[in-house]
């Protein structure tokens, strides 16, 4: 049995400590205590620990929002993997097309960060998605089969079952609307069956398959009761404690 898991990234959305206080402390109050449901909240590196603190108790974790390819030395600018651990990280977001689009992250990239994250005993929250361009000529299943063999591609079987798969297609990303409810479990169907086939039923059936791409308090409803939707990664629309709490409430 899957456990959902509903998370939110808060991008570069949330330009001061202020803002991010005020949030953190709204969704604390309004989904802390939920038990039903896994939860978490992926700030920018400067504010985690403040979040770290405020959700210090109650059942709501937090992560970041990228890892370096590397664990230590001379990389100026990046943060060590060890940080994040120790700063009470749980889950790291890879591979978001944004990433992948604007600072040119590779499937390869993606591999190293899963494997360092796990090593470092942090969650990997990969994100996988065909591109608009994809769709149009017929090629988002290759997409996504390339993406998620390079993000699996030889974990060892117990660490590769903690992996949680985001599908974000890209054309559904900062959109009024997510994708239909059927077409994701579509989809989310066909990553299992990537997974099933190369690694076997154990693991397809174990693996996390959540979809983000302008999920928003009205059209979580029929999403989250499709067989294969895991949960949910909320972007925008989860910047306000009232809606963060009405889309976590709605996968109960
Ligand atoms: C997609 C999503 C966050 P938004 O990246 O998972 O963002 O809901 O704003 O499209």
């Amino acid at each position: 049995m899957r456990k959902i898991i509903v998370g939110t990234s808060w991008k570069m959305h949330i330009h001061s400590m202020k803002e991010g206080e005020k949030l953190v402390e709204g969704i604390y109050r309004s989904v802390g205590y939920v038990k039903e449901v896994e939860m978490f909240i992926l700030p920018t590196y400067p504010m985690i620990p403040m979040i770290a603190k405020k959700l210090e108790t109650g059942n709501i974790k937090w992560g970041a929002q990228n890892i370096c390819m590397m664990d230590k030395g001379a990389y100026t600018g990046e943060v060590p993997p060890l940080i994040l651990k120790e700063l009470g990280c749980s889950y790291i977001e890879i591979g978001h097309a944004e990433r992948r689009a604007t600072f040119g992250e590779t499937d390869k990239d993606v591999h190293k960060k899963v494997r360092l994250s796990l090593e470092y005993d942090m969650i990997p929250v990969v994100c996988i998605g065909e591109t608009e361009e994809d769709k149009r000529e017929h090629v988002g299943n290759v997409r996504l089969h390339t993406q998620v063999l390079w993000a699996l591609n030889g974990l060892p079987i117990e660490e590769m079952k903690k992996v949680i798969l985001a599908y974000e297609p890209v054309w559904a990303i900062g959109k009024a609307e997510a994708a239909g409810a059927e077409y994701v479990e579509n989809i989310h169907g066909y990553v299992r069956s990537i997974i099933e086939k190369e690694y076997g039923r154990d693991v397809a059936q174990a693996i996390r398959i959540i979809y983000g791409g302008s999920v928003n308090r009205d059209n979580t409803n029929l999403l989250t009761k499709q067989e294969n939707v895991d949960g949910l990664f909320v972007g925008r629309f989860g910047l306000n404690p009232e809606d963060f709490s009405q889309i976590v409430k709605t996968t109960i």
